[in-house]
């Protein structure tokens, strides 16, 4: 079965919508692998956002990032990389189709509250930099 690395941002966890999300991907079947509570490093943000690393954005995304504890988790399903993608949303909140996470919690592109694999490069490259 396909896994992806999903992660609840500081200001989702802070918000209290940690559950809320958590039960969109269960109650879609979608199986929980491994969940956990982290306080990102500054070492664990550069990797993860590496492709990022010299962009004007990316000084506000990493305070943004390390505001708080995110909520870190694998899940699993059979195609789960696209899946979860669609129910996440695009990018920028204010753009994102409501129905979609980041449409119907958040609204701007840096506070998107969540982050999604793309691929199944990444999600592999991303769970080992989470969970070794
Ligand atoms: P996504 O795959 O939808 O999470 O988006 P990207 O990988 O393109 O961007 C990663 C994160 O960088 C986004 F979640 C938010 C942040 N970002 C900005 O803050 N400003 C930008 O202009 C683009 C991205």
């Amino acid at each position: 079965m396909e896994k992806t690395l999903v992660f609840i941002k500081p200001d989702g966890v802070e918000r209290g919508l940690v559950g809320t999300v958590l039960a969109r991907f269960e109650q879609r079947g979608i199986t929980v692998k491994r969940l956990e509570l982290k306080q990102l490093t500054e070492a664990e943000v550069d990797a993860h956002y590496q492709e990022h690393l010299e962009r004007d954005f990316y000084p506000n995304l990493k305070r943004y990032i390390m505001s708080g504890p995110i909520v870190v988790m694998v899940l699993a399903a059979d195609n789960v990389i696209a899946i979860v993608r669609k129910m996440v949303g695009v990018t920028n909140s204010a753009e994102a189709e409501p129905g979609t996470i980041r449409g119907d919690y958040a609204l701007t592109t840096q506070n998107n509250i969540i982050h999604a694999s793309d691929s199944v490069a990444s999600a592999e490259r991303e769970m080992a930099n989470f969970f070794g």
